[in-house]
């Protein structure tokens, strides 16, 4: 301190540490300024350590002086930081541009089976109506999968389902693989009040193996539960569904009186089309194409499940996801859903960004030729 209060010292330093603050190009340069200046053994800080030994009028004076030379490189190091963060954040985000103009590029990336995009068209026409996905296990009891839905030991719908059975457990009962996505709209009932509108798409089994018949395939049910829900919304929805799903405004669409044991009365749903010189087309033809099975739920089926028939009457429908799909989408055999062979799905699946919405408009999914 040659003048006894530090100020030509102090000015020196501020002058100093101001050049190679101004100069320090990367955080870590700034950062040894700061360390040569006021870190613990830096220039300005072992000066104001010297002050103890000064008589108290010199050292408030060169105290000050310090204190304001402290400050002044403080503020210098903190524009400098704020300048360099300034700078590095401009670098990354001119080196992460992305032109969010260009079009996705899928590469030879994966594509959605046809089974997929397929029960995400159902699913989306079914929720806009306000129905929910409900989903259940493929392991049942036999009480959820036929007994509750009106099919006791020794009904003849038994042996129609080719059911695969579990082996026997020590109580003598056996559980099995649903035959049918039923069993859900059986637990939904049982856990809660109506109303109930739900559609329920999944896996389903049955032992039987032929060039239309594979031992594992999809279905799609739905079950609404009302007060007063009567054929006529039965109807007015089932007759909306074909003609969304298969995009043919004018489509006609019939109903069949049928059978179900679920079910009374029970209809199966026809929908038009031509079949002129062997090529089948959907649409106003003259000819008929079965679709879907439906009908309104059994009064034993909702008592089975707690639900006063009195007071709450509902409709049903199923339909087996890889008939509409070959309608739909013209896969000619059912086998081949399930052989994993990569240039089929490369032809037959879908693009990923192919999300199935109304909103979007028809829902016509275009293949990925
Ligand atoms: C409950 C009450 C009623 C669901 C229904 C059908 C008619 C039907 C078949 C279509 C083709 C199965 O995949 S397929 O072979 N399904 O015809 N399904 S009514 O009725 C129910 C379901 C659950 C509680």
């Amino acid at each position: 301190m040659n003048d006894g209060t530090g100020l030509e010292q102090a000015s020196q330093m501020v002058a100093a540490a101001t050049a190679e603050i101004t100069a320090a190009a990367t955080p870590a340069a700034l950062e040894d300024v700061r360390v040569k200046y006021l870190g613990r053994r830096g220039r300005l800080t072992l000066a104001m350590r010297e002050l103890g030994v000064l008589d108290p009028e010199t050292r408030r004076q060169a105290g000050a002086t310090l204190n304001a030379a402290k400050e002044a490189i403080t503020a210098a190091l903190a524009e400098a930081a704020e300048r360099l963060g300034r700078a590095a954040l401009e670098q990354r985000l001119a080196a992460e541009r992305a032109d969010v103009t260009l079009p996705v590029d899928y590469g030879g990336g994966g594509r959605i089976h046809p089974i997929s995009q397929t029960i995400d068209e159902i699913v989306a026409i079914f929720g806009e109506m306000g129905f929910v996905v409900a989903e259940g296990p493929h392991i049942e009891e036999d009480f959820y999968n036929f007994t509750a839905l009106n099919i006791p030991p020794e009904h003849p719908a038994r042996q129609e389902h080719d059911t695969f059975y579990l082996p026997e457990r020590p109580d003598g009962t056996r559980r099995l693989l649903r035959t049918h996505t039923s069993p859900v709209q059986i637990r939904t009932m049982l856990a809660q009040q109506p109303p109930i509108r739900i559609i329920v798409p999944g896996r389903t089994f049955r032992a039987d193996h032929d060039a239309t018949h594979s031992p594992m395939f999809h279905q799609v049910e739905g079950l609404v539960i009302d007060r007063s829900t009567h054929m006529g919304h039965l109807k007015g929805c089932l007759i909306e569904f074909c003609r969304t799903f298969f995009a043919v405004d004018d489509l006609p669409v019939r109903f069949r009186p049928s059978y179900f044991p679920f079910t009374e009365p029970s209809a199966e749903v026809d929908i038009g089309c031509s079949r002129a010189a062997g090529r089948l087309e959907i649409g106003a033809g003259g000819d008929w194409l079965e679709i879907l099975g439906s009908g309104m739920v059994h009064p034993k089926v909702l008592q089975n499940c707690g639900i006063d028939p009195t007071q709450y009457q509902g409709f049903a429908f199923g339909m087996g996801i890889e008939r509409v799909a070959m309608l739909k989408y013209g896969t000619p055999d059912l086998r081949t859903f399930y052989e994993s062979d990569l240039r089929w799905l490369r032809y037959y699946g879908f693009l990923p960004l192919d999300i199935p919405s109304l909103v979007r408009g028809p829902l016509v999914g275009v293949g990925a030729a």
